[in-house]
This record gives structure tokens, C-alpha cells and sequence, in this order.
């Protein structure tokens, strides 16, 4: 058998994990024509080490409730690659939460965190605990329970968290505060997504929202269209989404609709952001409430799993809630809608048949790890604003982030063009961030 499918053929048998499998069984169907070139990669064992997480951390969260009953959750943290710098990569607190979903999102933050051009490795983290419907004590007391195991194995040059679903400015406070306390010690580069008054840096919250943004617009104008004037979609309503809306709407475009796990909201007259903003970052409630407020607009609540934001007429959908979004169904509403371009805010957000669907009916891709980049590449300058005991302006990070954006654009293009590809970005982001990576691997020998 070709090494390829030996691989993920061993891999499917010894991971019960979909999620993980989905997204290495992407990465390596892209890497074909690379490994082809390479046949020295099989007796290095190359594709079984980068799929192989250097360490996988599981442990107990048990926390007290306000009512003084004890709650246990699962904590974990996936140490997936250190080749290129040390582990990066957020802290995920949703139910959901799981060692595939953890592995999944650890290997991609690998090739994500090499795109960006920046001394980062990859790793992932999180809990099964919901902060839903918490009170902020009880926030407090699961942080500071998680960050008395997580501590011992993170630090500024060993692995350093950040924020995903879940986790925000809030909870980085809490786990940054338990870290200095049992540290004794002002290690500000431990963590990303920081408060601007303790080490955070301007534009932080912005990043991956932005980011993706810039991405799209280097992508429209390489195919000569660009955002103005164009209808938008935006799935979910929280960090990622709202500012993908905030920087569309400043470039021209028209944002219809946004949601949450609940439904859509769909506005035809363009959402008014500081609603948004006022409901989910400042009230924490539900996108519903934005139609109670706002007389253009309109609620929909999903039914039997199916994401009625999808079903909106749109040029650009942005998915930028969670993993799976966009099944075939989706996809083919979406095309059948006439949609030009999908940016992945999110991880992952579109499944293997409705990846392969959209490539097939011309739409533009933006692909996850080059297209939501921006934030994690933001969160790496906040490393280094910290290591030299110093802040930039915004328009500083801003300019340095839409650079990264527009290199990484450029170098998915490029490894797109390099193997005849076309506008494949899915394939071009896999296959240049795998470049980086493979090398540094192989240079340091086995370890
Ligand atoms: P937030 O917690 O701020 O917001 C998440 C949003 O997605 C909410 O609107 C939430 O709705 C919705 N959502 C979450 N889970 C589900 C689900 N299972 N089904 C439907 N909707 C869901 O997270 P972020 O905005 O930070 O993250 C969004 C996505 O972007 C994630 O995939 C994350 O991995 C990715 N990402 C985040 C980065 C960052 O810097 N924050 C960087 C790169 C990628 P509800 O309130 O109903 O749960
Ligand atoms: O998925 C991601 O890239 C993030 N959640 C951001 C990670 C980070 O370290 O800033």
C-alpha cells in the first residue's frame, strides 16, 4: 500500500477519535504530490511522528459550586509539536469537549501556527466544564482548580494557552491571576489574550476576526472581485464572528445575518454591530434578543440540526462557531444561493464532502489554519511585546497582522501554483505549512 493510505489506515484503527481523523485524513489526501517527491519520508516515520501528539495531558477539575455541591470536570492539554517553538495554542471550555476534539484542534494549530511565519509550536487545550449560565465566582473557582494541575506543565518557553470557545478575557484574568500566585512570580508571556492593564497586547481581541478579513480581501482581489458591496453571512456571534463583522462592514460589505447554537438572526437592513456587542459581550445573552431590539430583523431557531443561517442568500458566508458547521446540505444551499467565497473564521467548519463540493463548483475557500490565523500570529506578538517589557500601538499590530495575513495568502497561493492546484487553498495551506515543519522536524533528528 502507498504510504499515505498506510498511515491513515493505522491511524483510523488506532484512533477511536473522528474529529482528529477528519482533520489529518485532509491534511495528508493534500499532501500527496509532496510525499510522492519524498519517498526518504517513510523510513523516517515522518507522517506517523507529525501525526503522533509529543504529549497528551488528561486531568480532574473538581471545583465548588455556589451552592457548595462539589462538580468534577476533565481537563486536558494536547502537546502536539515543538518543532518550530513552543506550544501554542487556546483553551476550549464547551461541553462538547473531548480528546478527539482536543487532538483535532492540536494538530491543526501545528500547520495554523507555522503558516504564520513566527516561532510557534502547536498544542490545544480545554475542559468539558460550561460556562454557560455560570455565575463569574464559579468561573473563577473552576480557573483557579484548572490552572493548580495545568500550571506544572506550561510556561513562557514551554507551552503557552490562550483563548477559544468559551474562554475569553474573563477567564484568561483568572487563570493568569492562579498562575502568578503559585509561580510567585510575573511570567507575563505565559498566557495570550491577556487584560491590556497586565501584559495583553492592543488588537488582541480583534486578531482572528480581522485577520480573516484580510485574508478574504487578498483572496477576492486575486480573483479580481473584492468585499464592497458584497452580501454577507456570518455564523455564530461571539470573539471570532464579531469582529470578522466589525472589519467587512468597515471594507463595504453588507453582514444580513449572524447566530448562535440556537438560531439566526437575519437583518436585511445590515447588523448593527454595537447591538451585537451589547448582547454578547457586555450582557452575555442570546443572539435572539438582538430581533427583540432591532425592528428589521428577524429570528429563525435551528431545527433537527440544521443551521438556518446557511439558508440565506449570500456572495461571502464566514463560519466562525465551531467545528462542522457546513455539511454537503449546507454547502449545496449555499451554492445553490450563489455564495463566491467561504471563510473559515472558525476550526474546521466544513466537512470533508462539503470541502470537496464547494472546490467543485468554483467557490473560493479560505482554508482555517491560513484564515483564522491572524490570532494566534497575534497572540505570538503578544509573546514578544512581552519579552521585551513593552507595548505597540493598535495601528502597530494592526499593520503587522494584516502583513502576516497578506504573506500567508501569498504563500498558499504560491505552494497552490507550485503544484498545479489553481485556487486550492486548502491544499496550498497544507502543503506550506507542512514545508516548514517537515524541515525542522527532520533537522532535529528523532526526538
Ligand atoms: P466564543 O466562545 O467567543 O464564541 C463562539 C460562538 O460560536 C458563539 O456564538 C457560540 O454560540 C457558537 N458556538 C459554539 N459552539 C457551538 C456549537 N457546538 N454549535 C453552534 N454554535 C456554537 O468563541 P470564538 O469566537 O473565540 O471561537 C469561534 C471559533 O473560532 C471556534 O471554532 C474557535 O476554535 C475558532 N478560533 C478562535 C480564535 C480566537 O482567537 N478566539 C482563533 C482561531 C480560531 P453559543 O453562545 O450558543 O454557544
Ligand atoms: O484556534 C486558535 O488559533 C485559537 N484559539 C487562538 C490560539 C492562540 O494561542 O492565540
Amino acid at each position: 500500500m502507498e504510504y499515505l493510505n498506510e498511515v491513515l489506515e493505522k491511524l483510523k484503527e488506532k484512533n477511536n477519535e473522528p474529529e482528529f481523523i477528519q482533520a489529518a485524513q485532509e491534511v495528508l489526501t493534500t499532501l500527496k504530490p509532496v510525499i510522492d517527491k519524498h519517498p526518504e519520508f517513510k523510513k523516517m516515520a515522518l507522517l506517523e511522528r507529525i501525526t503522533e501528539p509529543e504529549r497528551l495531558i488528561s486531568f480532574r477539575v473538581p471545583w465548588v459550586d455556589d451552592n457548595g455541591q462539589v462538580q468534577v470536570n476533565r481537563g486536558f492539554r494536547v502537546q502536539f509539536n515543538s518543532s518550530i517553538g513552543p506550544y501554542k495554542g487556546g483553551l476550549r471550555f464547551h461541553p462538547s469537549v473531548n480528546q478527539s476534539i482536543m487532538k483535532f484542534l492540536a494538530f491543526e494549530q501545528c500547520f495554523k501556527n507555522s503558516l504564520t511565519g513566527l516561532p510557534i509550536g502547536g498544542g490545544k487545550g480545554g475542559s468539558d466544564f460550561d460556562p454557560k449560565g455560570k455565575s463569574d465566582a464559579e468561573v473563577m473557582r473552576f480557573c483557579q482548580s484548572f490552572m493548580t494541575e495545568l500550571y506544572r506543565h506550561i510556561g513562557q518557553d514551554v507551552d503557552v494557552p490562550a483563548g477559544d470557545i468559551g474562554v475569553g478575557g474573563r477567564e484568561i484574568g483568572f487563570l493568569f491571576g492562579q498562575y502568578k500566585k503559585i509561580k510567585n512570580a510575573y511570567e507575563a508571556g505565559v498566557l495570550t489574550g491577556k487584560g491590556l492593564e497586565y501584559g495583553g497586547s492592543l488588537a488582541r481581541k480583534e486578531a482572528t476576526g480581522y485577520g480573516l478579513v484580510y485574508f478574504m480581501r487578498e483572496m477576492l482581489k486575486n480573483s479580481g472581485s473584492g468585499l464592497k458591496d458584497k452580501i454577507v453571512t456570518i455564523s455564530g456571534s461571539g470573539n471570532v464572528a464579531i469582529y470578522a463583522c466589525e472589519k467587512a462592514q468597515q471594507y463595504g460589505a453588507k453582514v444580513v445575518a449572524m447566530s448562535d447554537s440556537n438560531g439566526s438572526v437575519y437583518d436585511p437592513d445590515g447588523i448593527k454591530l454595537d447591538i451585537v456587542k451589547q448582547i454578547k459581550e457586555v450582557e452575555r445573552g442570546r443572539i435572539k434578543e438582538y430581533a427583540d431590539k432591532v425592528k428589521t430583523a428577524t429570528y429563525t431557531e435551528d431545527k433537527n440540526g440544521e443551521k438556518s443561517i446557511w439558508k440565506i442568500k449570500a456572495d461571502i458566508a464566514l463560519p466562525c462557531a465551531t467545528q462542522n458547521e457546513i455539511n454537503l446540505e449546507s454547502a449545496k444551499e449555499l451554492v445553490k444561493n450563489g455564495v463566491k467565497a467561504i471563510g473559515e473564521g472558525a476550526n474546521m467548519p466544513t466537512n470533508l464532502e462539503a470541502i470537496e463540493y464547494f472546490l467543485s463548483n468554483n467557490v473560493l475557500l479560505a482554508p482555517a489554519k491560513a484564515a483564522n490565523a491572524g490570532g494566534v500570529a497575534t497572540s505570538a506578538l503578544e509573546m514578544s511585546q512581552n519579552s521585551m517589557r513593552y507595548s505597540w500601538t493598535f495601528e502597530e499590530v494592526d499593520q503587522k497582522l494584516d502583513c502576516i495575513m497578506t504573506n500567508i495568502f501569498n504563500a498558499c497561493k504560491k505552494a497552490a501554483e507550485e503544484y498545479n492546484l489553481g485556487t486550492n487553498y486548502v491544499a496550498g495551506a497544507n502543503i506550506a505549512a507542512f514545508d516548514k515543519i517537515s524541515k525542522a522536524m527532520i533537522a532535529q533528528g528523532i526526538v
